[in-house]
């Protein structure tokens, strides 16, 4: 006599254990992003100025940063953030325009500790690795922090901000009064120009319509003596250093 339920369970055991395979295969494929800009390619001269008056700032897809800790929009258009981007062969520029009714800062040194006042932040993960990944912030008087994070958990070592970018390039434009703290500002606009071939670690380079990486962008801000207030493209909830929750660049193509 045929044993039924032998007889099936073997076949019923087989696709169990392939869509099982099939399930694993998927998650080594980059899910689908919540938070994609696409960087339109431009061919034109870019002026790092901090003045967004180029035509491909006007073209460009803009995205608008939540507040981290709950991820809700602003609704207050006073501090209302917008975040840009284009590249060309040789670079990724990374515009911020930053509503602010009050524009300070008082570091000037590179590297200094910039995310404990006013800053914007770039994350970028060029690998797909992670937990690696180059840290950019640029404050209201064009002071640069540059970075490159080996592991999340311990992001102040002095090794990380010993990474310095050689060809990066930013300027801040400031609409308002920088560090006059009675009056109102409007906002403040920054240009980044991150040289490709510094970050890049692909040796295919990148391909346009193709290339993806890992990105998120931040922002701090804090008026009139009040508590700071962080926010994010794609919220990480708490601290900044969540690579996980990075939202995605791709390279526009022609
Ligand atoms: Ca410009
Ligand atoms: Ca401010
Ligand atoms: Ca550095």
């Amino acid at each position: 006599m045929v044993d039924f339920k032998k007889f099936l369970l073997k076949p019923l055991m087989l696709a169990a254990l392939l869509l099982a395979f099939a399930a694993c295969e998927r998650t080594e494929e980059p899910a689908a992003p919540d938070y994609q800009i696409i960087a339109a390619p431009t061919e034109a001269v870019m002026t790092v100025d901090g003045l967004l008056d180029e035509p491909a700032w006007q073209s460009a897809q803009t995205v608008t940063l939540a507040e981290n800790r709950t991820g809700t929009a602003v609704s207050d258009s006073a501090v209302l953030t917008r975040v840009k981007t284009c590249y060309n062969p040789t670079t990724l520029f990374i515009a911020f325009i930053c509503n602010d009714p009050d524009i300070w800062t008082t570091f000037t040194q590179r590297d200094e500790h910039l995310w404990e006042e006013e800053v914007v932040e770039v994350f970028l993960d060029t690998d797909r690795e992670p937990s690696t990944y180059v840290e950019i912030e640029v404050s209201p008087a064009n002071v640069l922090f540059d970075s490159y994070i080996v592991d999340p958990v311990h992001i102040d070592v002095p090794a990380t901000k010993q990474y310095d970018l050689s060809a990066i390039q930013t300027a801040v434009a400031v609409e308002g009064t920088l560090n006059r703290r009675d009056d109102r500002d409007r906002r403040w606009t920054v240009e980044i120009a991150i040289p490709l071939a510094e970050v890049i670690k692909d040796a295919k380079g990148v391909v346009p319509g193709q290339t993806t990486w890992r990105i998120n962008f931040y922002r701090i801000n804090a008026d009139g003596g009040g508590k700071s207030t962080g926010y994010a493209w794609s919220p990480t909830g708490a601290r900044f250093h969540k690579p996980e929750v990075f939202g995605v660049v791709r390279f526009g193509g022609p």
